[in-house]
């Protein structure tokens, strides 16, 4: 009796467990059904497809400009260091754009984390350097596109994936508005600041060409690029007694830094700014660019 009662029990516990599981099953699986044809149809809406296009073309973009500026470097035969800063940007960014493409709601949030990544680790290097220099046009073009490009991306991936994490609730009026000015908005600066930064980089230019033109020593024009001339002249005889003058007629900042630790610096030199230092005694003062460590040049002093 006692068997049977087990027995018994046993198959209670089985059926209802048998039961509840199919149960489960078919109701889950109608779930799992209606979801995906919403999202379905939410995915095939136009502002899907605006999603995907500006956060493709958002993430896009850096892709295309970092590969070729990597490939322009490599050819000329110096990498710089932030070359290096973006390679894993690219693959995240490429990963970010497959993975919107082919799993929506877990591409849009690797699409806003990446994008706010790339804001936040690469601005810091570039964007004051870059827009407090139009002359420096490379870098200014860089900077007034990359950045609103990838904003773009954040912005339009955060509302994807907002829209898909419910994809029973229709679109509101008001987002599909947020989206439209969001694109406006940011063409617009881009469009401005390339136009201004141009006209700024003309001034600029002229400025500089015509900063003091009585120094002795003149920093030259893209002496940043490791293995151009840096210093014009890059040995400067002068008799004991007299005061050098540099210039910086460099888009970037510069320094005068003596190679003996303590002898003489300059400081940071902005673009147009001079700097002097007085050479009583005789002998070769070599010095360089801390900033460019590359940039090297000597004052020889003579009696
Ligand atoms: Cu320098």
């Amino acid at each position: 009796m006692y068997s049977k009662i087990r027995i018994g029990l046993l198959c209670t516990l089985y059926q209802q467990t048998f039961c509840w599981s199919r149960n489960e099953s078919t109701v889950g699986k109608t779930m799992k059904r209606h979801r995906a044809n919403m999202e379905a149809s939410l995915l095939s809406s136009p502002t899907r497809s605006l999603s995907f296009i500006v956060t493709a073309a958002g993430l896009g973009y850096f892709i295309l400009y970092a590969s070729a500026q990597i490939v322009a470097d490599w050819i000329s035969g110096s990498v710089p260091f932030y070359d290096y800063i973006h390679i894993p940007f690219i693959i995240l960014f490429g990963l970010s754009i497959v993975a919107t493409w082919a799993r929506p709601r877990v591409g849009y949030i690797m699409g806003l984390i990446s994008g706010v990544a790339g804001i936040a680790v690469l601005s810091p290097f570039t964007l004051v350097k870059g827009v407090s220099s139009p002359a420096d046009f490379g870098l200014f073009f860089y900077v007034i596109t990359i950045f609103p490009m990838m904003l773009a991306a954040s912005v339009y991936s955060l509302l994807a994936y907002l829209d898909l994490r419910n994809p029973s609730r229709p679109i509101s009026s008001n987002r599909l508005y947020l989206r439209w000015i969001v694109i406006i908005m940011i063409l617009g600066f881009m469009i401005g600041g390339v136009t201004v930064g141009s006209l700024a980089a003309g001034t600029e230019n002229q400025l500089l060409s015509s900063a003091n033109s009585n120094a002795d020593i003149t920093i030259l024009r893209g002496a940043a690029v490791q293995g151009s001339p840096a210093y014009n002249p890059g040995n400067f005889t002068v008799k004991a007694g007299n005061t050098v003058t540099w210039v910086n007629k460099d888009t970037t900042v510069h320094t005068v830094t003596s190679s003996t630790s303590g002898s003489f610096d300059s400081g940071s030199l902005n673009p147009g700014q001079t700097w002097s230092h007085a050479f009583p005694q005789i002998g070769v003062f070599k010095y360089y660019c801390t900033l460019h460590v590359w940039m090297k040049g000597n004052v020889t002093v003579t009696a």
